[in-house]
């Protein structure tokens, strides 16, 4: 062979070798598009609300229940982890018709549902019945409304509320009367319910230490409309003032059938009857009326739960709403704390938790009641109840001096 022969057999076998080799080489992988993490699991949380959503106080029971509502709105928005696992707030909402039976039986039904939780119920007389079963389920309940003392004297450590009891709101409504007012004979009725005989109870006890005589005991029920045979017996005894014992649906009639009638008495409410619906009820009648709240006054919740309330329900809050929306969000704080909605682990947190809720700090003592409750007392001027004072810790402030002092 000669050389240019040689050279070219060597040039052909060095370009076959390199186009070999460029046909086996595998192209360069594709960069990838980054993967998105895996959705987390989702977590159901059920948490039950309970209140009359029928009859005579169903705005107090939808009142109650939009609290709590927008607190689960939040929290979903929110979009929690708990345990790992998207949290997925659900309200369970439930009407017990303030009758202590159909309580028991919605009750039944929200543990067999599984709630984790439960907000409510809005009356003592449905909310004391239905706390064994909560607490036989461990389930926790925390009321944003509920007052009388029994509720949380049961020794459930499951039971909760975040409102004064009244064997402080009687106190504080009674003194404020007997100071204000000087009456020298006053008639107390109650509805016959757990709320309203207790407090009627308080209140009476208060006035006869203070050496005011008091008429024996009026009653009617929850249904009471009529008062007029109650109140032609009260007009012959000329009561300097009345303290009724009841809900609003019931007391905006008695005021105005009282007035009707000549009574010239100081009326006089706790907190079930201490909304502006009195003048829906009683019209000009209810003017000059005096009621407490066992809480701050829902317009000294705070400014971000008010603006959001409005927003969300296009009504401001009537009563109780800012105290539901804090209890709902002490159930959450409590599971997000514990990283767990499992209440054999988050009821010990939310025993134990401080917490800055709409209504100011809310911490809970040994039975489950709220340290260091305020009592609102109201008049009733222009047909709107205005805040005039607020008694905290056996002192009283006038309700300018309590703005203050809250930094307001
Ligand atoms: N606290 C007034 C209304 C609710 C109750 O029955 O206690």
């Amino acid at each position: 062979m000669t050389h240019s022969k040689l050279a070219l057999t060597w040039i052909a076998a060095v370009v076959t070798a390199a186009l070999t080799a460029c046909g086996e080489q595998k192209p360069a992988p594709k960069a990838e598009a980054p993967k998105a993490p895996p959705a987390p699991s989702a977590l159901e949380i059920k948490i039950g609300h309970v209140a009359p959503l029928t009859g005579g106080i169903a705005h107090l029971g939808k009142d109650n229940e939009n609290g709590a509502r927008l607190a689960i709105e939040q929290a979903n928005e929110a979009k929690l982890m708990i345990d790992g696992q998207a949290a997925k707030f659900v309200l369970i909402a439930e009407d017990d018709q303030a009758d202590p039976k159909v309580g028991t039986t919605v009750a039944q039904k929200l543990v067999d549902s599984k709630v984790v939780g439960v907000v409510g119920h809005l009356n003592s007389g449905t909310s004391i019945p239905a706390s064994p079963l909560y607490h036989q389920a461990g389930i926790p309940v925390i009321s944003g409304s509920a007052t009388n003392p029994k509720l949380t004297e049961q020794g459930f450590k499951t039971q909760f509320r975040v409102v004064a009891r009244d064997d402080q709101q009687g106190p504080a409504i009674a003194s404020f009367l007997a100071a204000e007012k000087k009456p020298k004979l006053v008639a107390v009725i109650d509805d016959a319910t757990a709320y309203g005989e207790g407090i009627a109870n308080e209140v009476e006890k208060t006035l006869k230490a203070a050496k005011i005589k008091v008429l024996p005991r009026e009653k009617g029920t929850d249904k009471t409309t009529d008062w007029k045979a109650v109140l032609t017996k009260l007009k012959g005894r000329k009561p300097d003032a009345v303290f009724y014992g009841g809900m609003d649906a019931t007391g905006g009639p008695l005021v105005k059938q009282g007035r009707e009638l000549g009574i010239k008495a100081v009326f006089s409410f706790g907190d079930g009857a201490c909304t502006d619906e009195m003048t829906k009820l009683a019209g000009p009648a209810a003017e000059g009326l005096l009621c407490s709240q066992a809480g701050i006054p829902p317009q000294a919740a705070s400014k971000a739960f008010l603006a959001a309330y409005k927003k969300r329900f296009n009504v401001d809050p009537i009563l109780y709403a800012p105290f539901t929306y804090d209890a709902t969000n002490l159930l959450i704080e409590a599971m997000k704390k514990a990283n767990s909605a499992d209440p054999a682990k988050y009821l010990a947190g939310l025993a134990t938790n401080e917490f800055a809720g709409a209504t100011g700090k809310i911490a809970f003592d040994a039975k489950g009641d709220r340290k260091d409750a305020e009592i609102t007392i109201f008049t009733m001027k222009g047909g709107k109840i205005e805040p005039i004072a607020v008694v905290k810790g056996g002192a009283t402030l006038s309700y300018a001096d309590f703005l203050k002092a809250m930094g307001g």
